[in-house]
């Protein structure tokens, strides 16, 4: 008799990625295809968030038009995750805190940060991380996974302190192969702290595809691992995304510890400015499907059926945007030029001796 076995792999494998289907409420041309899932937002509320996804298109294409001539530094271009990016803030709360990765500028100013200093920040000037007082937010992160940690105890202190704030923060479909990224979830997991943990999953990290990082079906049942909730949605599509996040933040506020999501979405131009080419790495059928099925033409259509957006509109939004870049950079151009005693005196309180004297010396040479 054949000895039977005692583990069917087929099985495991096949049952694991059932748990996470794709959410999804307006289709690629605009079409409600969920009605029950319908978020609760007035028509002005859904024209807002229109607003913050074309201002962020138009600032994406000025971004890299300024970065071209050389007046914008390091730049992450976001094109094409309008809906990942602003859908999900517009879900949280202005006292939120937020912990993004570098590519996510545009939620960090809709929450606060003057444009002004965004683009500082793309400049490598002290100034663009200087906050205002009541900005809930750490600038954007380079070391991919480190604001999963991070967010992880943010959200720990909100907890501890009684408060009812959470904090959120963004990788990508790289970042969940780091081990921060891990340990973030897994802490936050452990400690029930009320923390968001979005995954923007964009089909590639830097040059390679997301099938590259991991065997996992989705990346949202990386939560299994945590015990944690995880949620796939459609990143392309701003309700399911806002809704998702809505829900998520509830349960998190309401104690229950932390949520994955991971929304399906694609950056329509290179990794960052800094040299990357996409048609070395991906094909022009990729980017005409995904072209498709961008955020903007789906919630265009959507409002213009329901008589809430045309034209018109947009286009005035558009020039208005354009207006407030031109403004902010010109008001980047009069931060005072960086100097080393300025770099010296931030690094301590109590300056050590061998600061002191540093600081000393640059202070007389920066005096001549
Ligand atoms: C810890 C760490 N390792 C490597 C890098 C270099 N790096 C910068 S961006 C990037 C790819 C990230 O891809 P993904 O997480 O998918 O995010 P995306 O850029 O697509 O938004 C890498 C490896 C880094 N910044 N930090």
């Amino acid at each position: 008799m054949a000895k039977h076995a005692a583990v069917d792999f087929e099985q495991l494998l096949s049952g694991q990625a059932t748990d996470f289907p794709e959410i999804q409420i307006l289709n690629e041309t605009g079409e409600v295809v969920n009605p029950d899932l319908m978020p609760d937002l007035e028509d002005d509320q859904l024209v807002a968030l229109m607003r913050q996804m074309v201002w962020s298109r138009v600032l994406d294409q000025r971004a890299t038009a300024l970065n071209r001539q050389g007046r914008l530094g390091f730049y992450a271009p976001t094109a094409g995750e309008e809906a990942s990016q602003l859908a999900s803030a517009f879900a949280m709360k202005k006292t939120d805190w937020l912990l993004g990765g570098y590519r996510d500028v545009p939620q960090l100013i809709q929450h606060g940060l003057p444009l002004a200093k965004a683009f500082l920040w793309s400049r490598g000037h002290v100034v663009g991380n200087e906050y205002p007082a009541d900005l809930h937010a750490l600038p954007p992160q380079i070391i991919i996974g480190a604001q999963y940690v991070q967010t992880a105890g943010v959200a720990l202190g909100l907890k501890k302190n009684g408060s009812d704030e959470v904090a959120w923060t963004y990788t990508g479909d790289g970042g969940t192969s780091q081990g921060d990224f891990y340990e973030g979830v897994n802490f936050a997991g452990a400690f029930k702290a009320p923390a968001i943990l979005v995954v923007q999953n964009n089909g590639f990290a830097i040059s390679v595809p997301r099938a590259k990082q991991t065997a996992a079906e989705t990346l949202a049942q990386k939560a299994v691992a945590m015990g944690i909730p995880g949620i796939q949605v459609d990143g392309m599509d701003a309700l399911a995304v806002y809704e998702v996040m809505k829900e998520a933040r509830a349960f998190t506020a309401a104690g229950n510890g932390p949520v994955l999501i991971e929304t399906l979405t694609y950056r329509y131009g290179p990794h960052t400015l800094s040299g990357d080419d996409p048609t070395r790495y991906r094909s022009k059928e990729t980017d005409e499907l995904w072209q498709k099925r961008d955020p903007l033409i789906r919630m265009r259509q959507f409002l213009t059926s329901k008589g809430l957006w045309d034209k018109e509109q947009e286009d005035a939004l558009i020039d208005q945007t354009k207006a407030e870049i031109k403004a902010a950079i010109n008001e980047a151009d009069q931060a005072p030029k960086q100097t080393v005693s300025r770099f010296l005196k931030d690094t301590y309180e109590v300056a050590p001796q061998n600061v002191k004297a540093q600081l000393a010396a640059y202070e007389a040479k920066e005096a001549k």
